[in-house]
């Protein structure tokens, strides 16, 4: 399994303010409240679009913020919504809170969605507040704070491609020169242990993931060198390049290690023959490339497509490239869902809680935090007796009263909220 990952912070839109405002009418002074509500904050969506097939456009932008909602206007006007932000992502993107280790989002299949972060609601209008006993609210509600996370953005990738071979072939250095990988070089055996992958941009709008595979050696089938661990990678991809030492470097000869090679895949799992390969006859740049390649294209016959190329050089690479790329248009991809059977919850968990703790600070002020106390006073509009009246309120039916009172706050003590103070009363 490859696993690209990113960490990405992500803000929804807060949600616009309630307005205070009065009806202005001939010959009804203050005839009655008439400020609109807040439009509510933007979501962040994410949205599968099969075309990507990478995080690569996460590398580049890791803040993620949704507009917030229009304020409220008078005359009873709402303001308006904003819209979402939607990104986009490849499909077996994965989406993980990072403070909680919860999966927020499993998106698979083209043009799913996912919301990430909701926008906050937005505040009510003084119409709102309207009540025979208080016809004429001096106060509204500002917007609800848009939901901001931390979350890990996970791509499993898929190699559609693998890069297969003997030791020391060139297929690091094929995948090196090809991509942005950067995968150990050497010359000797098993330099690879385990698989590399690179996407290939072929600059013309196609890209494809490719895997550089640890070398194959007789008897993978029955695990010699790195046998079945190889053989499981290739069972993925849905071409192969077939990557030949055409200089025979090593004193081997093309042609066998041709056969040699075709022979682990079939014995290992017949259905590997009817994998298409396109083949790579390597280091043209070395003596004797050149008449080994004819000798080998007359044992192999037309069928099978051989391009000469240099990783060294970069020669031929081009002409491959495209090669692969047509090829892979014609083979419809796996699904991810099916390729692994893993099991994917999405938890969705709402913590038990009163709303709000209370700790005391070095200089013995009582602090209260917390997400719904930390919320409701956001959405206070301070400048405003009413709205500062409400939510002593609030604070006193969730029990911050009481529980002050319980450990021990007297008359004058401080109370903090967020970077706020205020006094006790009783
Ligand atoms: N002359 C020449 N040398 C090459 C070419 N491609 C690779 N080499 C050299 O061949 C050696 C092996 O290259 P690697 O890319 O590590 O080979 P590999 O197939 O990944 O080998 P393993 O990971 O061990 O299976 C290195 O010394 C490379 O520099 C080429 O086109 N021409
Ligand atoms: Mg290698």
């Amino acid at each position: 399994m490859f696993v690209d990952q990113v960490s990405v912070y992500v803000k929804a839109g807060d949600g616009g303010n309630g307005l205070v405002a009065y009806r202005r009418e001939k010959y009804v002074p203050k005839g009655g409240p008439a400020g609109g509500d807040g439009g509510n904050g933007g979501n962040v969506i994410f949205k599968v679009d099969e075309g990507l097939n990478t995080l690569m456009d996460f590398r580049y932008n890791r803040h993620f913020k949704a507009k917030r909602g229009e304020n409220g206007m008078s005359k009873g006007q709402h303001g308006r919504n904003a819209a979402p932000l939607v990104v986009s992502v490849p499909p077996g993107t994965t989406v993980i809170d990072e403070d909680t280790g919860q999966v927020i989002a499993d998106l698979t299949i083209h043009e799913q969605e996912a919301i990430i972060a909701n926008g906050g609601r937005g505040g009510r209008g003084n119409t709102r507040f309207a009540s025979p006993r208080n016809p004429a609210p001096d106060f509204a509600e500002n917007g609800e704070p848009g939901e901001e996370k931390n979350i890990k953005v996970e791509l499993k990738l898929i190699a559609d491609v693998g890069l297969v071979g003997f030791p020391s072939v060139g297929k690091s250095t094929f995948l090196s020169v090809v991509s942005a990988a950067r995968p150990k070089i050497a010359d000797y055996h098993f330099t690879t242990l385990a698989p590399n992958l690179g996407v290939v941009d072929t600059g013309d709008q196609r890209s494809f993931v490719l895997a550089d595979l640890p070398g194959l050696i007789e008897g993978a089938h029955e695990g010699v060198g790195l046998g079945h661990q190889f053989l499981r990678h290739v069972e993925r991809t849905r071409v192969i390049i077939h990557v030949i030492d055409m200089a025979g470097t090593e004193g081997r000869d093309p042609y066998e290690d041709f056969q040699k090679i075709n022979n682990e895949l079939r014995e290992y799992d017949e259905k590997l023959m009817t994998r298409p390969q396109v083949i790579a006859a390597n280091k043209m740049d070395m003596p004797g490339s050149e008449e080994n390649l004819q000798h080998f294209k007359e044992q192999i016959g037309e069928d099978i497509p051989v391009y000469p190329v240099s990783a060294l050089t970069k020669e031929g690479l081009r002409d491959i490239l495209f090669a692969v790329a047509d090829l892979l248009e014609t083979i419809p991809k796996f699904a991810p869902q099916l390729e692994e059977t893993e099991e994917k919850v999405v938890y969705r968990y709402q913590k038990e809680d009163k709303g709000f703790v209370i700790t005391r600070d070095d200089d013995g002020a009582y602090v209260v935090s917390g997400p719904r106390i930390e919320k409701l006073f956001k959405m206070t509009d301070f400048n405003r007796d009413e709205a500062i009246r409400r939510f002593a309120r609030q604070m006193r039916t969730m029990g911050v009263d009481e529980e002050l009172r319980n450990r021990g706050a007297e008359d004058g003590d401080t109370i903090r909220i967020l970077q706020f103070e205020f006094e006790f009363v009783e």
